[in-house]
C-alpha cells in the first residue's frame, strides 16, 4: 500500500496524488458504502493500485464543500454583483473559526464599485484588519494580485463564497494555465445552477488551492449555542474583561462586549449580525 492526498472526485473517481507527485485515477474502497465516511478531496489515504483502501484521521472535514485537512479558507466576497454583505461576511467568519481554520478576507471586483463608496467599505472593513488579513483585488485591474503569491506555501487553501463571487475568475488569473469555468451572475443564477460543481485541488504558488462551488445559503446545523461566543474572535478577545464567565454578550450585566459596541470601538453590524446568528441557532434547535 502507498500514501496519497486526494486532489479530486468526480463522479465516483477519486484522483489521489502519491508521494513522488504521481496521480492515479481510483474508486473507494466498498467498505466505505456502509460508514458514514466516504474520502473526500484534501483526504490523506492509503491506497493500492485499485483501490482507497484507508482514510488516514483529519484534521478538520468539512460537509458542504466536501473537503478535509484545509489549512486556510480564502473567503471571496464580492463588492458588487453579488453585492457586499457584511452579514455574510460574519456568518463565513463563523463557519470558518468554528473549523479551526484560518481565514482570510478578500474583496474582489474593486472595479465595479464606485470609489467614494470603495472607501467607505475600506474604512468600515479596518475593524476585521486587526483580527485578520484583508486582500483587496480585481481580476479587472489586476489590484492586489501581488499579495497571493506568498498566501499558499506548504497549506492547502480553499476558496470559498457566494456563487457568482469570482472564486474561479480569480484561480484564472493567479494561474492562467487553470482555465476554470466562469459564468456571468446573472446566467449562473438563471440557470439556477453554480458554475464550478466540483471541489479540486489545484498547485498554486508552492500549495494546494482547492475552487469550490459557491454557497447559495450558509446553514449553522453543526454549531452549538455556546460555541458561537468563542468563534466571533474579537468578542472572545474582550470574554475575560465581561463580568460573567461565559458571558454570551446579549442580556448580561457589566459586559465589555457591548460596552464596546456602546463605545464604538466594535461596528454595529458585527454585533447585529451576531445576535442575528444566536437567534437562529437558538430556533434552529427547537425545530429539529
Ligand atoms: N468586473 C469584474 N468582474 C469579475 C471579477 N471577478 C469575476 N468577475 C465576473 O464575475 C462572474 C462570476 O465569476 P466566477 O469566477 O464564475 O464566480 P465563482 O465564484 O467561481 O462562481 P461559482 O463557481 O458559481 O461559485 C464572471 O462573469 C466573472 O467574469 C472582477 O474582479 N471584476
Ligand atoms: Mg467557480
Ligand atoms: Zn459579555
Amino acid at each position: 500500500m502507498e500514501k496519497g492526498l486526494i486532489t479530486k472526485l468526480i463522479g465516483g473517481l477519486y484522483t489521489v496524488r502519491d508521494e513522488d507527485n504521481n496521480s492515479h485515477k481510483l474508486k473507494a474502497r466498498g467498505k466505505f458504502r456502509h460508514t458514514k465516511e466516504s474520502p473526500k478531496v484534501g483526504d490523506r489515504v492509503m491506497f493500492d493500485e485499485d483501490f482507497i483502501k484507508e482514510i488516514l484521521p483529519r484534521e478538520n472535514n468539512l460537509a458542504r464543500p466536501a473537503l478535509a485537512n484545509i489549512d486556510q479558507a480564502i473567503l471571496i466576497n464580492s463588492c458588487k454583483e453579488p453585492d457586499f454583505s457584511f452579514n455574510l461576511l460574519d456568518r463565513f467568519l463563523l463557519l470558518i473559526e468554528h473549523e479551526s481554520i484560518t481565514p482570510v478576507i478578500v474583496l474582489t471586483k474593486t472595479d465595479l464599485m464606485p470609489e467614494e463608496q470603495l472607501v467607505r467599505l475600506k474604512e468600515e472593513m479596518k475593524y476585521y484588519e486587526a483580527y485578520y488579513q484583508v486582500i483587496y483585488t480585481s481580476t479587472v485591474t489586476k489590484e492586489g494580485i501581488e499579495e497571493f503569491k506568498h498566501l499558499f506555501k506548504n497549506k492547502i487553501s480553499m476558496f470559498a463564497g457566494q456563487t457568482g463571487a469570482g472564486k474561479s475568475s480569480l484561480l484564472n488569473v493567479l494561474d492562467t494555465s487553470l482555465n476554470l469555468e466562469t459564468n456571468a451572475i446573472s446566467k449562473a443564477l438563471g440557470r439556477g445552477k453554480h458554475t464550478t460543481r466540483h471541489s479540486e485541488l489545484h498547485d498554486l504558488y508552492g500549495g494546494l488551492v482547492a475552487d469550490t462551488p459557491g454557497f447559495s445559503k450558509l446553514e449553522f446545523y453543526d454549531i452549538k449555542e455556546e460555541e458561537v461566543p468563542d468563534c466571533f474572535v474579537d468578542f472572545f478577545e474582550l470574554s475575560s474583561e465581561c463580568k460573567y464567565r461565559g458571558c454570551t454578550h446579549v442580556n448580561e450585566p457589566s459586559c465589555k462586549v457591548k460596552k464596546e459596541v456602546e463605545n464604538g470601538n466594535i461596528i454595529q453590524s458585527r454585533y447585529y449580525n451576531y445576535k442575528l446568528i444566536l437567534d437562529e441557532i437558538k430556533n434552529q434547535k427547537i425545530k429539529y
